[in-house]
């Protein structure tokens, strides 16, 4: 199996690097210590009944690794998933820096790739509303270039001396540890009140972007200014973005609280069964340049790391493109070991003076060292380096290599100088040398000060349901808070944002209304934040359930499905019980899954086929109808073919108008129906429902689902 995945991916330095540190256990069972094991059942004891004996080896040393086999989470990010997959620039960046694996089109970096969420820990659910981390190791032959970002282009705070501040706030309260995962509750609203710099943040999480579809629809941002470096030791600022080719999609927060129940690995499973499949996930990486010359050109500071740099002000330039085509071997060896630190550049990537990217630089290599337990993590395989690692750093736990030799010092005559130092020509990394002078201050930039104009850029920047769904996100979590002036708080901070946004959220928790606005809304708007401009021109990897039973008129179905199929969707059939239903006339259609265990959270769109008997029996299965009903209060694209429109006619769809009979193929308010067959006609309007992802502007609450 994890040959076969191996066979699937493209061999690189990395796999190659990999491979002989795997290891498969398709042999005799043995210790740790390789002596072979006989019985692995029955501990060492003194007769049938008698007690254990200390002497038994094997039971102690089983027993001991089991004890010690978790090491801490991660303080942030606990939960993710990774793969690996290789990068390629589309042509060279040299005007810009002198990273190598920038420079040419040809050659293919090996990258692993990690997202995560923030606050839940290792075990929570997927589909939280939280920022995802977008973590990136790059294995370049410099190094590792690690850009660490998420899928938010800002930050919570700007000065990274406030992250255990806000990391407290959010994570369960500490008193009794709740709630899991989740930001409604009154410790983080408490502190985001009296901390308005989180407010632009706070949209973005508020925001659509904070229940992704799939970490494949996602975009990434490095967040910080960081600085590119020439050649000729000239800087160029810059912004990382990564676009995904499918299109930036979000799920719908009553759909994600429930596949938090109904399958909590939802986002890990998309990515894992989306590279098995051979679907593999792609991202464009693209920089926003700015000159050094127009540091100071914007009305906002480029080292604070609240603010965005509007594309329209500086467009982004498409670089490269990542590709994530292998699943890692072993969670924990991996996906749980791999290490992202953003001091973690190669020659050409240098950084800026950003407070919250300076912490960070401090803490990643700081919580290594207690996560993976010293100092020589970086020679756990998935953190080894591709280009050849030499110092003269010996000792500390787990030092897995051997170096010989009488000296590990520098500089020194008896080991022939060796290891011996690069020239900056040589590839030796040179820090940017920015001239920096001041007095030594406590202080924050009073070009940091502007905490609302972004983020009513931000609010502008909805459209009519993106607005919608970041209210009710407000209205959900400030209505999970118990104190009433913590609520206010944020209402009248939103009234710095928007007056109308601060009035419908305080009208919706229970908090007296704003009379006036704070300050008038600027009225600017980006429209490239909208998730309503974003890819839509496809259906591949979408998930598509199609309702049967017996009785059901296979042809037209089994015809969707190929349309469907063709374009890279998948199709499943449900049924009451798993196995196979009778068709009408009399063949049997394999079912994928039983209705029971699963749910149209799950899905993208359900189908529902013709045939009397088949569409009576769903008629009469609750599941069936429930599922029907919330796949169309999700939003999402709904289908009756033949009897199947009768089944959609006895549904509480609100003002949809269904085919009777005369009028072919008829699409209202995101239902396609048909009393013939699934025509082309039919089939495309599907498709380009689906390539939509969903009917917004049906969204209602009047579906009781
Ligand atoms: Fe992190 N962050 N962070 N962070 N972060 C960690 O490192 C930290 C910040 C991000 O998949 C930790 O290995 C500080 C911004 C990701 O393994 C820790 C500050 C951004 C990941 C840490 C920030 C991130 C982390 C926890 C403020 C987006 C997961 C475990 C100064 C640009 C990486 C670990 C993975 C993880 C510290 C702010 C992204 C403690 C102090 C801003 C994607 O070192």
């Amino acid at each position: 199996m994890a040959e076969a995945r191996r066979e699937s991916g493209v061999s690189n330095d990395k796999d190659r690097q990999l491979d002989p540190m795997r290891t498969d256990s398709d042999r005799q069972l043995t210790t740790n210590t390789g002596v072979r094991v006989d019985d692995t059942d029955n501990s060492l004891s003194v007769g049938d009944r008698g007690p254990t004996l200390m002497e038994d080896f094997h039971f102690r040393e089983k027993i001991t690794h089991f004890d010690h086999e978790r090491i801490p989470e991660r303080v942030v990010h606990a939960r993710g998933a990774g793969a690996y997959g290789y990068f390629h620039p589309y042509e060279s960046m040299s005007r810009y820096t002198r990273a190598a694996f920038l420079s040419d089109p040809a050659e293919h970096t090996p990258v692993f790739v990690r997202f995560s969420t923030v606050a839940g820990s290792r075990g929570s659910a997927d589909t939280v509303r939280d920022v995802r981390g977008f973590a990136t190791k790059f294995y370049t032959r410099e190094g590792n270039f690690d850009l660490v970002g998420n899928n938010m282009p800002v930050f919570f705070i700007q000065d990274g001396i406030k992250f255990p501040d806000f990391v407290h706030a959010v994570k369960p309260e500490p008193h009794n540890e709740i709630p899991q995962a989740q930001s409604a509750h009154d410790t983080l609203w408490d502190f985001v009140g009296l901390q308005p710099e989180t407010t632009h943040m706070m949209m973005w999480l508020m925001s659509d972007r904070a229940i992704p579809r799939s970490f494949r629809m996602m975009q990434g941002f490095g967040v910080h200014t960081f600085r590119l470096v020439n050649e000729h030791g000239q800087g160029t600022f810059v912004k990382f973005h990564w676009k995904p080719l499918l299109g930036t999609h979000s799920l719908v927060w009553d759909e994600c609280q429930k596949i938090a129940g109904k399958d909590p690995d939802y986002n890990r499973r998309d990515l894992w069964e989306a590279i098995e499949r051979g679907q593999y996930p792609e991202w464009e990486l693209g920089f926003q340049l700015v000159p050094e010359s127009d540091e100071h050109s914007f009305d906002f500071d480029l080292l604070d790391p609240t603010k965005i740099i509007p594309e329209e002000l500086v467009p982004v330039t498409p670089v490269g493109r990542l590709v994530l085509n292998r699943n890692p071997d072993n969670f924990f060896a991996e996906t749980e070991q791999i290490a992202f630190h953003t001091a973690n550049v190669v020659p050409g990537i240098d950084f800026t003076n950003d407070p919250l990217l300076q912490a960070r630089n401090f803490s990643y290599l700081d919580t290594q060292l207690i996560r993976l337990g010293g100092p020589n993590f970086q020679q756990i395989p998935v953190n080894r380096p591709v280009a050849e690692v030499h110092n003269n750093q010996r000792d500390g736990f787990g030092q897995q290599r051997v170096h010989r030799g009488q000296t590990s010092y520098f500089p020194n005559s008896l080991g022939g100088g060796c290891p011996y130092l690069a020239s900056v020509e040589e590839g030796a990394y040179q820090h940017y040398q920015e001239r920096v002078d001041g007095a030594k201050i406590r202080r924050r930039s009073p070009s940091f000060a502007d905490h609302y104009s972004q983020a009513t850029l931000f609010y502008n920047s909805m459209s009519p349901w993106e607005k919608q769904h970041l209210t009710a996100a407000f209205r959900f979590e400030l209505g999970k808070c118990e104190h009433m002036h913590v609520r206010e708080r944020v209402v009248h901070n939103l009234n710095h944002v928007d007056h109308t946004l601060a009035r419908e959220v305080a009208t919706g928790i229970g908090v007296q209304p704003p009379v006036e606005e704070a300050v008038p809304n600027h009225g600017r708007s980006s429209p490239a934040l909208s998730q309503a401009n974003t890819a839509m021109d496809s259906i591949f990897s979408r998930q598509i359930a199609v309702l049967v039973a017996d009785g059901v008129v296979a042809g037209p179905v089994l015809e969707l499905r190929q349309a469907l199929e063709k374009e890279g969707a998948l199709v499943e059939l449900l049924a009451p019980t798993d196995g196979s239903v009778r068709g009408v006339d009399g063949d049997t259609v394999e079912v994928d899954r039983a209705l029971t265990t699963m749910a149209s959270v799950l899905y993208d769109a359900v189908v529902v086929p013709g045939g009397v008997n088949s569409v009576e029996t769903l008629l009469g299965d609750g599941y069936a109808v429930h599922f029907v009903t919330e796949a169309f209060k999700h939003a999402k694209p709904v289908a009756g073919i033949g009897e199947g429109v009768d089944l959609l006619a006895r549904l509480p769809l609100p003002g949809v108008r269904l085919a009777d009979g005369t009028n072919g193929v008829v699409s209202d308010r995101g239902v396609v129906s048909t009393r013939g067959g699934a025509s082309d006609a039919f089939n495309r309007e599907f498709t380009d429902l689906l390539a939509h992802h969903r009917v917004w502007d049906r969204e209602t609450d009047a579906v009781p689902a």
